[in-house]
Formats: C-alpha cells, structure tokens, sequence
C-alpha cells in the first residue's frame, strides 16, 4: 500500500493513465477528515445512540422526535462542513473524464459543494438537504437549505450537538429531550409528519438514480473501480463493486483501516490497497 510500495503506486497511475470508464463508490470516510462522524466504528454513536439503528424508519415510527433531532444535528453539522481534498480530488477527475462516475452514499452534500458535475455524481442515500411528506398520498418533496431549523423545536441551541470524531467532544450520557409531535416537521400540503429525504435500512434506493447507473455499468467494459471511505457492507450499493469487475475493472481500495476489518468489502478481489486518510491519498494517486 502507499508508503510500503512505490511500485504499486507507479503500476496504479500507469493503469489510471490507461483507464477511460471508471466507478468510484464512497462513503463515510470520504467525509471523515471533513469532521464528520462515520456510521461504524469510532464517532458512530450519537449520544448513547448507534447510528446505525436510528436509520430505519422502524426508529422513526418508535420515536420520531429522536430520529429528528439525530437528523437536525447531522444537517448542522454537515452545513458547516467543509469539502475536503478527496471531494476536489474526484471533482477535478471528473471534469478531466466524463466517463467517470461517482457513486456516492453519502447524503452531506459535501461533493456537490466540492464542484463535482453533478451528472456524474449519484448520491443514492438520498440528501439531508431534502425533507419529504410521510402522508400515504403525499408525495411533497421539498429542498431545504441547512441553515434554516426546520422548526422552532429543532434550532440548533435546542438540539445536541451531532456526532464527532473527537471521543472527548461526546457526552455519552446526554440524552435529547423528547419534542411533542407537533412541534416536528410538518407537510406544508397535508401536515403530516415530514421526514429527513435519506435511504434507511429496508427501503428502495432511489429509481432514476439506481437507472441510471446500472445503464452507465452496462453500457461496456469498465476499465478502474476506486473504493473510497465505505466499510462496504450495505447493498445494494456494495454491490456494486463486484458488478464493476464482472465488466472487466480493476479495483483499488483506499481506507484509513484495511487491516482491522477483514469483511472490508471488496478487499479480498483488490488490485491495489491504499491504507490511510483518502484526503492525503486520493490527490496523490489521482492526480
Ligand atoms: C476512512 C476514513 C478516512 C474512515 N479515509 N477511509 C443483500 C444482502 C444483505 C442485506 C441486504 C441485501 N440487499 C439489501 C439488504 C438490506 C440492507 C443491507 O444492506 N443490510 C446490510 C447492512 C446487511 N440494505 C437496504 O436495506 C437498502 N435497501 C434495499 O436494498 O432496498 C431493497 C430491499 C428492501 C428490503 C429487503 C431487501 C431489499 C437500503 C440501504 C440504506 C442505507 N442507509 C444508510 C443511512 C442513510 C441516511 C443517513 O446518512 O443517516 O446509509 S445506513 C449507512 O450505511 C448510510 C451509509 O451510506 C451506509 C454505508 O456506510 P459507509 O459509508 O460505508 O460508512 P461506514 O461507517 O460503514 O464505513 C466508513 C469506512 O470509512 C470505514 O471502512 C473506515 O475504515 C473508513 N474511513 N475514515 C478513508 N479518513
Ligand atoms: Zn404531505
């Protein structure tokens, strides 16, 4: 990896040099050295809460006021966010290649903010800058920039702070107060309950987008697969990977932590593995 072998490096670019259809699927830590906490792992939890469990509309059923204020305190934290050297980085190959796409699960917004084409680039996790009617026969979807509280209940002096990076900046017995379901988010159309515009566990993963790139994956042999910042564990997007090499792509990996977590997805096929923060990695390789 990196530092260890110059000459997978020289191999890599030579490779890249040669490579016109490239996939990068990201993740969480692509944002990571951005401030952001990841799902799994160090700075997954939110107060006494795994991240992951709040991400499944079962949570939001159980406990709406939760949910929201896991999700208010993500929009903040994610406004104030800034892109960091792997957004550009990807930003900058893309208007190089047009036959390069970025599948990303992230739903910060930090790649568009990064001037990332925003035709190559399938966010399809959704985006917390989208909130959407839960009504039956609603289908209100509404933009909504961060730094508006979406309601009273919800500005950021009432809501605790999102999750870090920083295991000193948790309070881990700090729990959220519970807000009345009326002082939640409401459908300006029908005034139902309105919910974070994101993919939770058990739901379809947006159609036009998930179109759009089984077409690019199909429309020939793919010649590179970058694994940016994702454990690799959440389908169908893990899937991703192996539908890439199926059409011919090598794979390189890049992650702070190959070596700790052995089902790392797609480790085991990989072309190149690069270990260490994908902010100081991917100038470097993909320049
Ligand atoms: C760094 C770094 C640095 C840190 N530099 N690296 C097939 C098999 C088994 C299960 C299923 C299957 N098909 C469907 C399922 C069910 C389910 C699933 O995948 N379950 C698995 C967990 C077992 N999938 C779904 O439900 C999906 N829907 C679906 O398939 O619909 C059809 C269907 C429905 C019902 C039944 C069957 C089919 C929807 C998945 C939606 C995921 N949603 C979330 C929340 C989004 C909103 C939000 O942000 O809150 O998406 S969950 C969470 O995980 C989030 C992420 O996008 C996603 C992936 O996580 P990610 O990004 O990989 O983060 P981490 O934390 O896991 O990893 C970070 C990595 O970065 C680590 O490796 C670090 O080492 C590394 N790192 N710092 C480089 N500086
Ligand atoms: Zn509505």
């Amino acid at each position: 990896y990196l530092e260890h072998n110059p000459a997978d490096l020289a191999r890599f670019k030579a490779h890249l040099s040669r490579s016109r259809r490239i996939l990068a699927l990201c993740g969480a830590g692509l944002s990571a050295s951005s401030g952001l906490a990841t799902f799994r792992g160090a700075g997954g939890l939110w107060k006494t809460h795994d991240a992951m469990s709040l991400a499944t509309p079962q949570a939001f059923t159980k406990d709406p006021s939760l949910v929201w204020q896991f999700y208010s305190a993500r929009r903040q934290a994610a406004f104030s966010a800034k892109p960091n050297p792997a957004h550009r980085a990807l930003a900058a190959l893309s208007i190089k290649n047009k036959d390069f796409i970025t599948v990303t699960q992230n739903v910060d917004g930090l790649s568009p903010r990064s001037g990332h084409p925003a035709g190559q680039l399938f966010p399809v996790h959704g985006s917390l800058s989208t909130v959407k009617c839960t009504g039956v026969f609603c289908n209100y979807v509404e933009f909504n920039n961060f730094d508006m509280a979406l309601t009273p209940a919800l500005a950021p002096s009432s809501v605790p702070s999102a999750p870090s990076t920083d295991p000193a900046a948790a309070d881990p017995d700090a729990q959220p107060p519970n807000i009345p379901l009326d002082e939640l988010p409401k459908c300006s159309k029908c005034s139902s309950l309105l919910r974070p515009g994101v993919v939770w566990f058990g739901e379809t993963l947006p159609k036009d987008l998930v179109k759009s790139v089984n077409d690019w994956i199909n429309a020939g042999p793919i010649d590179l697969c970058l694994v940016i910042g994702t454990s690799g564990r959440v389908w169908p997007a893990a899937g991703y990977i192996q539908r890439c090499e199926e059409n011919g792509a090598k794979v390189a990996i890049i992650n702070m932590d190959i070596w700790n977590d052995p089902e790392l997805g797609g480790v085991a096929h990989a072309d190149w593995l690069f270990e260490g923060d994908c902010a100081t990695i991917l100038p470097e390789i993909l320049e």
